[in-house]
């Protein structure tokens, strides 16, 4: 079987609790082809006038069979590629957010300087009939980038985050460059239907793509082939943790705590993309329209510190404490505070025990890849007597889980209704919409996701074989 080769912005060590499903998954097939993990170190360092941080240095770690290689990255190039395109430029128009992003500080030189680094210290150590699988919009252009260093292996990518309308996209300025880059590559997976077909779309329209069916396209004189493989989460593993002594302290001690309140929660990092003042005013409206949920129902947000160094992050978390405030202020007494916010990582342990004491989650971003922790809610529930989830339409995750109360997070009314909804529904009700949901968050695990992505992977190559690489 082909090595793999995994290539991401952040390497995770597959054996932490944190680094969580996805990290467990890829480990596994790391694991089982002798693969390794090449990656941003985390570290950003400081360098001599001209000189460049992690040229031709990688730092080896090893994680059972699995090799984890890892580069620093240099103020500048950490400031341009990281914090500037992937997380001040993609990021925003991704998420459909144009008015947020910085399209004028030439960051687009740093992102594409750190991509040609990553490829230059990567093809070297690649063996012929590797198989590389490369994460995530911080590396669009690295096939292109491998390719041009002579790299003829398989090259897959998965984009976690969501696809934008070709109108969307075409206005990055070099957005013809970006996805020209992205055809550079084998196969490309995405999270839904819906981004699938933007891409389609895009192609077809500005760069005259054509289809040959399965998926696969004729473009920029090669083929590549699209698709979507829904990422999901290790029901098993999730499950087990649930069992485990942190989760079940947690578990006991929101039952003893709430026994007499109806227990709601969202788990998000502190990003604009997830809705969470939205959330809040829906959660507002809620309190105003039903003056029974008064004492009665209590919501935890957990809202975990995200790459706070840009500035779009800091208005995020002035808002939301802002309104939690004025709804502890308004609706709150001596025995009930309405909101517990916590801007602060809770342990990954805790998260079962946390969902399971929750008879609703409240997972409404304004645009979402996927989102895992609405699947991680499923799967921690006690199916003899589950909770309810309300669930934006514009998480990729809506697609799959139609038994959940799927909501428009900008209709503040319509989401405190479906919140209501979620604390009245009947046991019965909620056991049958969760048995469909439980069945395909475990139809379409992560191990599904993995393997099918892979699957299509090897036969991508099968198929273009005999057909010679055109450089860009
Ligand atoms: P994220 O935007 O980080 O990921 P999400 O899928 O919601 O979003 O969460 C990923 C993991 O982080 C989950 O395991 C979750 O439990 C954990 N997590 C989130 N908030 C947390 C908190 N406050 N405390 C502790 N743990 C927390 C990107 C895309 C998503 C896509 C994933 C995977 O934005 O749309 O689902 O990648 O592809």
């Amino acid at each position: 079987m082909s090595r793999l080769v995994v290539v991401s912005n952040r390497v995770a060590d597959p054996r932490k609790t944190a680094a969580g499903g996805l990290a467990v998954a890829l480990a596994e097939v790391l694991n089982n082809t002798g693969g390794l993990w090449f990656g941003w170190s985390g570290k950003v360092i400081e360098t001599e006038a001209g000189g460049r941080a992690g040229e031709g240095q990688i730092h080896r770690h090893r994680a059972g069979s699995v090799k984890l290689l890892t580069v620093d990255l240099s103020r500048e190039d950490h400031a341009a590629y990281y914090l500037g395109y992937a997380n001040g430029v993609l990021w925003p128009v991704f998420h459909y957010r144009l008015d947020l992003a910085d399209f004028d500080a030439g960051y687009i030189h740093g992102y594409r300087r750190v991509n040609q680094l990553f490829a230059k210290l990567l093809a070297p150590l690649l063996k012929p009939d590797d198989l590389i699988w490369v994460h995530d919009y911080h590396l669009v252009p690295l096939a292109s980038e491998l390719r041009a260093l002579g790299c003829q292996q398989r090259i897959g990518f998965f984009l976690h985050i969501p696809l934008p309308p070709p109108m969307i996209l075409a206005a990055i300025p070099g957005h013809d460059w970006l996805m020209r880059g992205l055809c550079a590559y084998n196969l490309v997976g995405f999270q839904s239907q819906t981004d699938h077909a933007h891409f389609c779309h895009y192609i077809e329209h500005e760069a005259r793509a054509q289809a040959i069916g399965e998926g696969r396209w004729r473009v920029f004189n090669r083929t590549v082939q699209a698709g979507a493989f829904p990422i999901g989460i290790d029901v098993d593993e999730f499950t087990a943790l649930a069992q485990a002594r942190e989760s079940r302290e947690m578990f006991a001690r929101m039952k003893r705590d709430y026994s007499v309140r109806n227990l709601m929660v969202g788990v998000d990092r502190l990003d604009y993309s997830k809705g969470l003042p939205q959330r809040m005013r829906a959660f507002r409206e809620l309190l105003h329209k039903h003056p029974e949920t008064h004492q009665r129902a209590t919501l935890i947000q957990i809202a975990s510190p995200s790459r706070e160094d840009v500035s779009a992050y800091t208005d995020i978390l002035h808002e939301l404490e802002s309104l939690c405030g004025s709804i502890n202020g308004n609706y709150g007494d001596l025995e009930w505070m309405p909101v517990r916010y916590i801007h602060r990582t809770v342990a990954r342990a805790r998260l079962p025990g946390l969902y399971r004491a929750s008879r609703v989650a409240l997972v409404t971003p304004l645009r979402d890849g996927m989102n895992l922790v609405a699947k991680e809610f499923i799967a921690a529930q006690d199916p003899e007597d589950p909770g309810v989830l309300v669930l934006s339409r514009f998480a990729g995750a809506a697609e799959q889980l139609s038994e959940a109360l799927l909501v428009n997070p900008y209709d503040t009314e319509g989401t405190a209704s479906a919140i209501q909804m979620a604390l009245q529904m009947p046991l019965e009700e909620r056991r049958t919409r969760h048995q469909a949901l439980l069945a395909t968050c475990r139809q379409y695990d992560v191990h599904w996701w993995c393997n099918s992505f892979l699957g299509a992977l090897r036969e991508a190559q099968a198929q273009e074989s005999g057909t010679p690489w055109l450089r860009l």
